[in-house]
């Protein structure tokens, strides 16, 4: 049997998410630490977005159809319910957590203070300040959501949660999301109790290149 590669940087919230997903499911896996638009990544993703994957000759861009690859190729506990309403309930919150959460939450407040493109490199206020609203209602709306069981859906760790706990990570280390953290109870404890899992241990992400902490500047 090849081995499996991911590829893409490791500080990537979408490569973390295969990354856990393999670890779950018990799956050794050779990580290529690449950024975006490089030649591997370009040979794999129309758009050179990581992560990538190789295994054999099954080449996949996407961290929805890597997982999806993972969770179907190899033995192993499921990532997403085999019953159709969990695994449905399952995307649903997957697909919430990746095209309504991340794109406020990663792409735009993140961004702002990681990804600034300002003319002195220092945080963009007016970028991270356009998203606080959305970003304090979405994590009330998630902090309900692992109220009841302590997992996105039903009683166990899915797929969902793979795609939420990165974001997580680096939320808890800004300052107004740190703050919205500490207010979300539920979402708290959720963050604390799951980050001690073997397979999100095992992929913390290291400090941006060009940085020797996650110390922000706000
Ligand atoms: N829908 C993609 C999103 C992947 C994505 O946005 N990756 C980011 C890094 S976290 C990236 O490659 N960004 C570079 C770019 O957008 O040009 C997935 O789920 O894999």
């Amino acid at each position: 049997m090849p081995q499996l590669q991911i590829i893409g940087a490791p500080q990537s919230n979408y490569v973390r998410v295969c990354r856990i997903a393999a670890r779950e499911k018990g799956v050794p896996y050779e990580l290529v630490p690449v950024m975006p638009h490089t030649p591997e990544v370009d040979a794999i993703h129309p758009f050179g977005k990581i992560p990538v994957m190789r295994h054999g000759d099954v080449t996949l861009g996407e961290s929805r159809a890597i997982c999806c690859y993972i969770d179907h190729a190899f033995e192993g506990p499921p990532l997403v319910p085999r019953d159709t309403a969990a695994g449905a309930r399952t995307e649903q919150w997957l697909s919430i957590v990746n095209t309504h959460f991340d794109p406020c939450a990663v792409r735009q407040y993140l961004g702002g203070y990681f990804f600034p493109r300002t003319p002195d490199g220092k945080p963009d206020r007016a970028r991270i300040e356009a998203q606080l609203g959305t970003m304090e209602a979405q994590i009330g709306v998630l902090d309900q959501a692992v109220q009841r069981t302590g997992h996105l859906v039903g009683s166990g760790f899915t797929l969902a949660d793979i795609n939420l706990l990165p974001i997580l990570f680096y939320l808890e280390k800004l300052p107004e999301s740190g703050a919205m953290l500490a207010r979300a109870k539920n979402l708290t404890a959720y963050y604390q109790r799951h980050s001690t899992r073997p397979s999100l241990v095992a992929t913390e992400p290291p400090p941006f290149p060009g940085r020797s902490s996650w110390k922000i500047e706000a």
